[in-house]
């Protein structure tokens, strides 16, 4: 009998994904296991399930010398080593297309708890000032102007639940796009955007160029009354600017799906803030939508074994 290629899985995933791989490959499930603890099983895989909050750097790729495929759960990889994928030929994929509608919702959930200085007046009704008097008035979402920063396929979900809502929306990307018509959207530069925007939504991947992208000057440029959410990575906005920002009076206030670090530790300043919201990176953890995520990058998978098209593959 000819030996079954041996799959990794690093992460949590629904049986159903197991079942799938299992059909196909020898699998090890070490999403219960710490990163140190993956070394033997690593030693005879030649293909990795992994997701977006563990590094997979050079240590862990060191431990995998037979590695030919790492395959995400996630649409960012910006945890992953691609010099050292580069290096040795392995093929990376993502699970872009599998998740838009949950981080979408998600965002725009936190563009509402922003906007509507939600976590101020949940804060209101729990510390008992509900009964000296009414929290004080926040702002309409119809007619004010969202401003994406990043505009790819949640991008572009984001600004169809906003304008729904009323919303103007603006959007920065490097490139303009050509679709402003199609999407609602109307390109501005980056300090455009932020002059004018009355929440700011960060929704690009970690690159070495968009690594503390919000930091004091970007801050400084918003307007007094503008709140800042992030549903990228914690990295692109400098967690320091952010705090002063807030403290300072730059800004009205944040909702905050990512953060650096991550997780946030208990006792950081941001927690104590009425004026910020923070949710633990969720915004993906659908039941439906982690299957589907996790069922993508199993699909990768076996694709790569069988010898065929991978379904959404990163060109490095
Ligand atoms: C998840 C994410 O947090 O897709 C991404 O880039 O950040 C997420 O959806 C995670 O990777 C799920 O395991």
């Amino acid at each position: 009998m000819t030996e079954r290629p041996r799959v990794a899985v690093t992460t949590t995933v629904a049986p159903v994904v197991l079942e799938r791989l299992r059909e196909h490959a020898d699998v090890v499930d070490l999403a219960e296991l710490p990163r140190e603890a993956w070394g033997g099983a690593l030693a005879g895989a030649v293909a990795m399930l992994c997701s977006s909050n563990v590094p997979i750097d050079g240590e862990v790729l060191g431990l995998a010398p037979h590695l030919r495929i790492v395959a995400m759960q996630s649409v960012g990889y910006d945890n992953v080593d691609l010099g050292v994928l580069r290096a040795r030929g392995i093929v990376l994929t993502n699970s872009r297309g599998s998740l838009v509608d949950a981080v979408a919702d998600l965002t725009f959930a936190l563009v509402v708890l922003a906007v509507r200085r939600l976590a101020f007046a949940m804060d209101w009704a729990r510390s008992g000032r509900w009964m000296e008097g009414d929290a004080p008035f926040a702002h309409d979402l119809a007619g004010a102007t969202l401003g994406l920063v990043g505009f790819g396929a949640i991008g572009r979900a984001v600004a169809r639940r906003a304008q729904v809502a009323g919303m103007n929306v603006v959007y920065h990307t490097r490139t303009p796009r050509d679709d402003d018509d199609a999407s609602g959207g109307n390109h501005r530069g980056f300090d455009a955007l932020l002059a004018e925007s009355d929440c700011v939504v960060a929704l690009v991947p970690l690159t070495p160029r968009t690594r503390g992208m919000f930091d004091d000057a970007a801050f400084a440029r918003m307007k007094p009354t503008a709140t800042f959410v992030n549903a990228a990575r914690g990295a692109v906005c400098d967690t320091g600017a952010l705090l002063r920002a807030l403290e300072q009076g730059t800004i009205a206030g944040a909702a905050l799906d990512v953060t650096d670090p991550e997780p946030l530790p208990p006792g950081h300043p941001l927690y104590a803030r009425t004026d910020v919201a923070i949710t633990p990176h969720v915004g993906s953890a659908t039941v439906e939508t982690r299957t589907r995520m996790a069922m993508l990058a199993a699909q990768n998978i076996i694709a790569f074994l069988r010898d065929e098209p991978l379904l959404t593959p990163i060109v490095l």
